[in-house]
């Protein structure tokens, strides 16, 4: 017994609902902590997993690791992601319906991390056939091509997903995974032509230009080094210690081969790369927008367009006359746009065709696909010294998934209190609804306002969009810009600045771009001119519904909400698991546990109200089979087996227990105990019981 206490007081508790009932924040933090100094990065609130990013490889992934968590019950085994994704599949196999996982965190949390982890787990554990390894590999394989061109160097994390991604693993009526889909949500293009300082652009520039063969290069009109061109070199840091970019290139040039990508389509998505690099390093330089350097009119060849059309709309405006057409040069600004959006354009475009292309590879074929898990990993909350349009669409996003979390929650508990016939108190959180409501609510929203400025070209500016902010939010208790705001916070809001109370913190957005960014307008001719493309790829990636421009585009801001809808909608159909990563430390270093942020994530993303609802009726609960099966031991009754009813044997043992009637429920399936000391008392006689059971067992055999 005392070797027991030594040992829970060394790693911690595995599972919060077994702390003290009235756990403090400082003692859930402790806990956290005291495993994160033993490498024990995870714990967990009932059947939520929280994660601790360690930054460093731990020794707990391996093939060996996931054989001794496949088809062992939740508890039995110290928490891992394996534990959460193996039970996921159990009970997706069991009850035959479809689940999703949910990793949310901050930026650098882990989640994407965390999304492989459960992704490899599937792919390596769950029955096979060589028919379906095939499907395995390119779904595993999917991970590093789309890291390659979606993930980049920010300053909150080296590999920082930049667009958001849910993953369907499908199953067929044996649990053997079968194919895989892919759903990508807002690729955060600006950074094509833009990084700020310390960021670098998508990895997979970087990885071309330095690990390129030499041919490919030669043929794409490349140079194999960065300083070449701007756009690599903007923030300074091309080269990153943790990144190994030419080692990259080699793993996405064979994941490539085997996602069925043929030469042609390796070519052309690197060459789509490549013209999205080159066309930023020139106008620059072209006083008036005459002339474009013959590297880049190289790539306009590779391009398969009409150099001279595609010249002549990346510089000029035809304005039509009463009986001809006129070209009116543009300004080096105006150029510069032009360029910077045709830029963007193909470089998006290529990654939705990507998306599209690997979907066909991982389509399943020749089974039937029963039942799915699905893999939500999207950009975490991030907030850095200046805010802009793309943070702005993050956050909502990540607000969006926490009022799902705070919805499922609370529905799922209700719900099963009620299916168990058991009485339910609800708790009180902070409901993020009003947040969510301040960016998309019709008319008033922030979404709508800023629609109904880009609806007023040529009248309408980023400040202007501000102003209409200011009206039509001017009491809003998360809403602040420097007009609205106290003298205190006055002094620390520009006057193009709107500031957000976030669930996850304030956030300040700069509204400069706002207005363009969410227009996202590419020319109509140089449109027109990449639609008649030689190249079929070209053709493809630039063909359109709303091709004869008569109707609005819808813009960025609106699609992103409206397919976050429709997120929510193919989550809700499902049933939920939780993995709520944790960052450790800010300067990505191992061992370093600082307090302060983990406690303000702790606070933000409703763990300790997650801990009260799993508390407030009944802190724990379990099926009667699966108590019964651990707990027998404790009891003569049903020590070695109970041949009745397993609720019956439930019941006689926690009579022999002693449990007192109010301490615990027996619903329909499940027995519910109240306090988690209960639950705690019957573990550790359990523990003791443990170091007997071998020789009972012995004894029990020559009984017999
Ligand atoms: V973002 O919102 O996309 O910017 P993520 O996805 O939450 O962010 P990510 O999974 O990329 O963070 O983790 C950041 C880094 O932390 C990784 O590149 C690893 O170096 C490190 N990490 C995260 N989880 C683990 C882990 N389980 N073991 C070891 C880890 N290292
Ligand atoms: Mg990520």
């Amino acid at each position: 017994m005392e070797g027991a206490l030594t040992a829970r007081d060394r790693v911690g508790i595995q599972d919060f609902v077994l702390l003290d009932a009235h756990t403090s924040e400082t003692a859930f933090l402790d806990n956290l902590k005291k495993r994160f100094s033993e490498d024990l990065i995870y714990t967990y609130i009932g059947t939520l997993l929280v994660s601790v990013n360690p930054y460093k490889e731990l020794d707990i992934y391996s093939k060996k690791q996931m054989d001794i968590y496949m088809g062992v019950n939740f508890f039995e085994l110290p928490p891992h992601i394996f534990a959460l994704a193996d039970n996921a599949y159990h009970t997706m196999l069991a009850e035959a319906n479809n689940h999703f996982i949910l990793i949310s965190g901050e930026s650098g949390a882990g989640k994407t991390e965390a999304s492989k982890k459960i992704l490899q787990y599937y792919a390596v554990s769950c029955p096979s056939t060589t028919l379906l390894d095939n499907v395995r590999d390119r779904m595993l394989l999917s991970n590093p091509v789309l890291e390659a061109f979606g993930n980049s160097k920010t300053l909150k994390n080296d590999n920082s997903s930049r667009f958001g991604k849910y993953m369907d693993i499908q199953f067929d009526i044996q649990g053997d995974a079968v194919g895989g889909h892919i759903l990508g949500y807002l690729l955060e293009k600006s950074r094509v032509v833009h990084q700020n300082h310390r960021e670098r652009n998508f990895h997979i520039f970087y990885q071309l230009v330095k690990g390129g063969e030499e041919d490919l290069l030669h043929q794409l009109g490349l140079e194999s080094n960065c300083q070449h061109y701007s756009y690599l070199v903007q923030g300074e840091c091309a080269n990153v210690a943790s990144i190994n970019d030419k080692n990259d290139w080699k793993t996405v040039r064979n994941a490539l081969s085997v996602i069925e990508f043929d030469e042609r389509d390796i070519q052309v998505s690197c060459c789509h790369t490549a013209c999205a690099n080159s066309f930023c390093d020139d106008i620059h330089s072209i006083a008036y927008c005459a002339i474009l350097c013959p590297t880049t009119l190289y790539i306009i060849f590779l391009l398969g367009v009409n150099v001279q059309v595609l010249q002549e709309g990346l510089t000029s405006r035809k304005i039509e006359a009463k009986t001809d057409e006129v070209l009116s040069p543009f300004t080096v600004d105006h150029a510069i746009y032009a360029r910077d959006a045709l830029a963007k354009a193909i470089y998006g475009r290529t990654f939705t065709w990507l998306v599209n292309k690997i979907n066909d590879s991982m389509e399943n074929k020749d089974s039937s696909c029963k039942t799915v898990i699905g893999l939500l990993d999207i950009y975490g909350f991030e907030v850095f010294y200046v805010n802009s349009f793309e943070q702005f669409c993050i956050n909502y996003c990540n607000e969006k998934l926490q009022q799902l979390f705070i919805q499922l929650t609370l529905k799922s508990e209700q719900e099963e209190y009620e299916a168990e016939n058991i009485g339910w108190e609800p708790v009180q959180f902070f409901n993020n609804k009003i947040i969510c409501d301040l960016v998309e609510e019709k008319h008033r929203g922030i979404i709508s306002v800023l629609d109904e400025e880009c609806l007023r070209p040529g009248e309408a500016t980023d400040l202007t969009f501000l102003e209409r902010l200011e009206e039509k939010l001017d009491s809003h208790p998360h809403f602040v810009t420097h007009k609205l705001a106290d003298k205190k916070t006055r002094k620390t809001l520009e006057r193009g600045d709107f500031r957000l109370l976030h669930y996850a913190g304030e956030v300040t957005y700069c509204v400069v771009g706002f207005l363009s960014k969410n227009n996202d307008l590419l020319y109509r001719n140089i449109k027109d001119v990449m639609r008649q493309s030689k190249n079929t790829i070209v053709r493809e990636c630039f063909a359109s519904k709303e091709s004869d421009g008569r109707r609005r585009p819808e813009t960025v801001a609106s699609q992103f909400k409206s397919s976050l809808l429709g997120l929510t909608d193919i989550l809700m159909s499902k049933e939920p698991w939780y993995v709520r990563c944790l960052k450790s430390n800010e300067s990505q270093q191992p061992g370093q546990f600082d307090d302060v942020l983990v406690r303000h994530q702790v606070k933000y993303l409703g763990l300790m109200e997650h801990l009260r609802v799993r508390r407030a009726g009944f802190a724990y609960r379990c099926r009667y089979d699966v108590f019964l099966q651990r707990y027998k031991p404790l009891c003569p009754a049903t020590w070695p087996y109970w041949r009745g009813v397993a609720a019956e044997g439930v019941e006689v043992l926690v009579q022999h227990l002693g449990y007192l009637p109010d301490e615990y429920k027996m619903g329909r399936t499940k027995i519910f105990i109240r306090h988690p000391r209960t639950l705690f008392a019957t573990e550790d006689a359990f523990e003791v019981c443990k170091h007997d059971l071998a020789s009972r067992i012995q004894a029990q055999y020559k009984a017999y």
